[in-house]
């Protein structure tokens, strides 16, 4: 018998509406992986907004020389909030939160394999996130950056309550990293729709997959250092303290040896999306499946192997940094191969320039010139001469915004038709993308210039030094930019919600399982599913309707 479309039943049970008080209940406690993936979302954006309030002020202090509006205290603990925020309660929560919505109706399945787990998840994210943010009001915030490097970040030279509120803070979030990657994991293993080998996984599925054994493998270095950097804190432990036999740079093996992998944690994921958005807009299948899939592997196993290169200037010795250096150049060829697949995936088809589309290609740039910056940094001598410099931040920037953030920009305007059945407006969304992209790049291009010109970074303020005053000022004008285009796609998702186009099953014309489902699809995604014999499914089953 040939699988038909319409012999898929679509059980007819709707999420249930956030307007009537047992709705909101059934959201605070429920286990279904869409209503979860929702709330992540959320998450991510509610704290994408306390993270740009703390980058704002931070871009006001800096906006012309010998300012004065914050004092460095206050700027100190603004730059640690606002890069710890960023990358543990925005990136993560949201890929997590994209994966936890999506993964499973992209292999066919109807929910996760552990929903209580899930749950428990999202909720111990949250709480870390609340625990983080308390300490504002606890005393002071930490204010060791967002690596808190010992000693700094021990008692005698901390003595505010916030690295005890970010280690505790980051060890909870860390343990809801842990519990979504284990689920992801088993999911993936267990609940695939019949004929979905590990081989026709759609590419964002298999991404997310082997990120989760990084997560599993990472995040538990880092709640190690956590505890003991807790024990040395309040149990007058010292682990970290070289004044009495501890090590410091112990501390930075431990950060950086989850610190390295977790900057592809926040990659791989944002790869994924971007091998599903860049087919379907351009009308032809992916380029080189085999080998995109292939070089995640690659990527995911060196980048355990390159952690020393955050330690270039720690006095390792020559022959570690050598090999460190090599390390770090090697993993440019994996990335670069995604890259070739990406290109090569457009070339020639007929490419539709979305909003979601317009992210994808600014992504390839972006991160391209982050990469780059990356390969500069792994030639120690480089390295000596820029790090911790406004080039870091720079490279930093590059590689999360125009990284990272740039595919969740994609994933969100791709996929929020799925998600509440309406579309976004694309002319708002235009103003969005370009408005960010001028501001962004204005933003933290020619912080590459202040970073060679010696400007360092984590400084609440500089001198008057030639051009130092104009490129800051560039900078500060390109960070309101970003401000107001974020203005205008908040502004875009609450009027789309409400009045948006109203979507129907596919609006893309798209060809993974996820499309197959009703938008929004109901409480239990499928129900039976007719076997797939390809990556995508749905064109297959179109053609046998044809036949
Ligand atoms: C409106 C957008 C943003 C602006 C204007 C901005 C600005 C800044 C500034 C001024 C710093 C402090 C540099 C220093 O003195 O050390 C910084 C640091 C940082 N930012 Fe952003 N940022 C933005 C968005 C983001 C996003 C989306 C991320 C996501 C990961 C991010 C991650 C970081 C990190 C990790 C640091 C390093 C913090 C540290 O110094 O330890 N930023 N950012
Ligand atoms: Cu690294």
């Amino acid at each position: 018998m040939k699988p038909d479309r319409a012999d898929v039943p679509e059980p007819g049970v709707p999420l249930p509406s956030l307007r009537s008080t047992y709705g909101l209940v059934q959201w605070l406690s429920s286990t279904d992986h869409k209503q979860l993936g929702i709330m992540y979302l959320w998450t991510g954006l509610f704290f994408f907004l306390v993270g740009g309030l703390e980058a704002m002020l931070m871009r006001l202090q800096l906006a012309w020389p010998e300012l004065n509006l914050l004092g460095p205290e206050a700027y100190n603990q603004l730059f640690t909030m606002h890069g710890t925020t960023m990358v543990f309660l925005v990136l993560m929560p949201t890929l997590i939160g994209l994966a936890t919505y999506f993964l499973p109706l992209m292999i066919g399945a109807n929910e996760m394999a552990f929903p209580r787990l899930n749950a428990m998840s999202l909720w111990v994210t949250i709480l870390g996130g609340f625990l983080l943010n308390f300490s504002f009001l606890a005393g002071g915030a930490p204010d060791a950056g967002w690596f808190s490097y010992a000693p700094l970040s021990e008692q005698n030279y901390s003595f505010s309550n916030g690295l005890d509120y970010y280690s505790i803070g980051l060890i909870v979030t860390g343990i809801g990293s842990i519990g979504a990657a284990l689920n992801f994991v088993v999911t993936t293993v267990t609940m695939r729709v019949k004929g979905m080998g590990l081989g026709r996984l759609p590419l964002f599925v298999w991404m997310v997959f082997i990120n989760s054994f990084l997560i599993l493998a990472a995040f538990p270095l880092l709640n190690a250092g956590l505890f003991m950097l807790l024990i040395d804190r309040q149990l007058g432990a010292h682990f970290f303290l070289p004044s009495s036999g501890g090590s410091a740079l112990l501390w930075q093996h431990f950060f950086w040896a989850f610190g390295h992998p977790e900057v592809y944690i926040l990659a791989l994921p944002g790869f994924g999306i971007i091998s599903e958005v860049i087919p379907v807009f351009s009308r032809k299948k992916i380029y080189g499946y085999g080998t995109l899939a292939g070089s995640t592997v690659f990527i995911a196993l060196l980048s355990f192997g390159v952690w020393a290169h955050h330690m270039f200037a720690a006095g390792l010795g020559n022959p570690v940094n050598t090999f460190f250096a090599a390390g770090s150049m090697l993993i440019g060829i994996p990335t670069g191969i995604k890259i070739v697949n990406w290109i090569a995936t457009m070339w020639g088809g007929a490419v539709y320039f979305s909003t979601s589309m317009l992210f994808a290609l600014a992504f390839i740039v972006d991160f391209t010139l982050g990469g780059l910056s990356g390969v500069a940094f792994a030639i120690v001598p480089i390295d000596w001469r820029v790090t911790d410099t406004y080039f870091v931040v720079a490279h930093i920037h590059y590689v999360f915004l125009g990284g990272t953030l740039f595919t969740i920009f994609a994933g969100i305007y791709y996929w929020f038709p799925k998600i509440s059945g309406r579309m976004l407006s694309e002319r708002l969304g235009k103003w969005h993308f370009w408005l960010f992209l001028l501001g962004f790049n204005m933003t933290f291009l020619f912080q590459h210039l202040l970073g060679m010109m010696g400007m360092p970074r984590r400084v609440y303020t500089y001198p008057d030094l030639p051009w130092y005053g104009i490129l800051n000022f560039i900078s500060t004008v390109g960070a309101a930019m970003m401000g107001v285009a974020m203005l205008i796609f908040i502004w875009n998702i609450f009027h789309s919600l409400r009045k948006g186009v109203k979507a129907d099953k596919n609006p893309w014309g798209a060809w993974t399982l996820e499309w197959h489902a009703s938008s929004p699809p109901s409480l239990k995604n499928f129900g039976e599913l007719s076997p797939v014999r390809t990556e995508r499914a749905l064109l297959d089953w179109e053609e046998d309707k044809k036949n």
